[in-house]
């Protein structure tokens, strides 16, 4: 039996903040004792002992929007399962849960297997997937519930991107009248893409093709009417909704409605959203073009909307919608028209620290930082109590973080496989030390140990808030 003693720490999960000793066996959380209590001393005969002294004692990170690999704009997105997976491991996150891509006129089948292909043997941790969902019929709408059987339990359809991921409104409540009855979560881009695309067309035919305009014509309200849209469509269908990356303060005001309304709709935000803005699109040289994603950077006066939403609960989740192009060669696509830019950004390695940043900005709780990290992410997917907390048979996937450790983020120093930062220069306090992943150390005092492969696939259950 393999055996590791984590002492000294403050753990902090969701509900609580304690000093005590963890203990680890075969992967596993087996236990928490109080620091130089009786039990805890007993572990340590035959056990490996990690000094967390000083430091906090998390939760691994679960990220539940990744894009490894992702083909888009004719490219792909250029963290590998393998380089996307270690780079997680790095910044703390023990599980991404990524989307696999269901291409029109493909079986979702045939997108499941694509993506199992990519990422069988390659990961350095842990993950899951959802599944796009670009062709409804009858046939991929049956094959919903044989996915939610084993373990792909939720579905990201578009209203935007017409003719590529698009769904129209009947094509939407179809699906959701099926995830109404076999228990999966539509998770949706809320953005009205027919008339983006318009605005686009006109803002091309008008010369203004830089990156900025890319912020410009994908206006706040064409977010805010798709997120009142699909809420709308979720009640008629009668199923939950669950919608990614918000990031305009209008959004937050449709969904904070629907849940004071009493419904089962859940909202997730990003720390581009959080930490960037459309003054980063508007850098000149053709620099915006890092910052080109969809929704898109909003102005600074959106944060606000959406730090309050994370503490009030109208916001639930921050995943990073982790969708890397290089600067050269892939976001140089687009120069001359913003609409070429690949859409994404990288995050999956920065994610932990930045959040832990707004706890020393004020904006959460350490145990919040926690909460939209790790468990709710988990519970929100069907992985919890395995993943997102650290409790007696939990997954021994824990993070010792240093609060007070300082460091400047930088593509010098990250591990994505990606030729520019977001967040290059800045300086935040906090870092993450050392890691677990299923009880096996990858990250030990700032050296990766761990290795392509360990990471398993993890079939999930359906979400723990319905
Ligand atoms: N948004 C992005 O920025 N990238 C990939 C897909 C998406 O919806
Ligand atoms: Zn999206
Ligand atoms: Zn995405």
């Amino acid at each position: 039996m393999s055996r590791t003693v984590i002492t000294g720490g403050l753990v902090v999960t969701a509900a609580d903040e304690i000093h005590a000793d963890v203990l680890v066996e075969d992967g596993r959380v087996a236990a928490l004792a109080a620091h130089g209590s009786d039990a805890a001393a007993g572990w340590r005969a035959g056990a490996a002992t990690l000094d967390a002294t000083g430091k906090y004692v998390i939760p691994g990170g679960v990220d539940v929007h990744t894009h490894m690999e992702l083909p888009f704009g004719g490219t792909f997105a250029s963290d590998t399962f393998e380089t996307g997976t270690r780079a997680a491991a790095w910044g703390g996150t023990t599980t991404i849960v990524d989307f696999a891509v269901q291409k029109q006129g493909q079986a979702l089948r045939e997108g499941l297997d694509a993506w199992h292909a990519k990422a069988d043997a390659q990961c350095a941790v842990d993950y899951g997937f959802h599944m796009i969902l670009s062709d409804v019929n009858e046939h991929t709408l049956k094959e919903m519930d044989g996915l939610v059987e084993e373990g792909v339990t939720s579905f990201k359809m578009f209203m935007a991107y017409p003719g590529v991921f698009y769904s129209d409104d009947g094509r939407i409540l179809r699906a959701m009248q099926r995830a109404a009855g076999n228990g999966g979560l539509i998770m949706m881009h809320a953005e009205n893409g027919i008339a983006i695309d318009v605005l686009v067309e006109q803002a091309l035919q008008a010369g203004r093709t830089d990156p900025r305009h890319h912020g410009e014509v994908r206006k706040v309200l064409l977010e805010a009417e798709a997120t009142h849209r699909a809420i709308q469509l979720a009640r008629v269908a009668g199923s939950p909704l669950y919608v990614v990356h918000v990031s305009a303060e209008e959004a937050v005001a449709e969904l904070a409605q629907a849940r004071d309304a009493g419904l089962p709709v859940f909202g997730e935000t990003c720390p581009q959203y959080l930490f960037l803005s459309t003054d980063n699109l508007a850098e000149p040289d053709f620099e915006g073009a890092k910052y080109v994603c969809s929704t898109p950077l909003r102005p600074r006066e959106h944060q606000a909307a959406l730090w309050r939403g994370l503490r009030t609960d109208d916001l639930q989740v921050v995943s990073t919608d982790h969708c890397p192009f290089c600067f050269t060669d892939q976001k140089e696509l687009g120069r001359g028209d913003f609409s070429r830019i690949p859409n994404g950004l990288p995050g999956v390695e920065n994610r932990m620290d930045l959040l832990h940043q707004a706890v020393l900005d004020g904006h959460l709780t350490r145990r919040r930082w926690i909460d939209i990290a790790c468990a709710t992410p988990a519970r929100m997917f069907g992985l919890y109590p395995r993943k997102g907390t650290i409790a007696p048979g939990s997954d021994a996937d824990i993070v010792i973080y240093d609060p007070e450790a300082r460091q400047t983020l930088s593509a010098a120093t990250h591990h994505m496989n990606v030729d520019y930062s977001a967040y290059e220069g800045k300086e935040i306090t906090g870092r993450v030390e050392t890691v677990l992943s299923r009880g096996e150390t990858v990250l030990a005092g700032r050296e990766f140990t761990g290795r392509t492969g360990h990471g398993q696939y993890v079939p999930r259950g359906t979400c723990q808030f319905l």
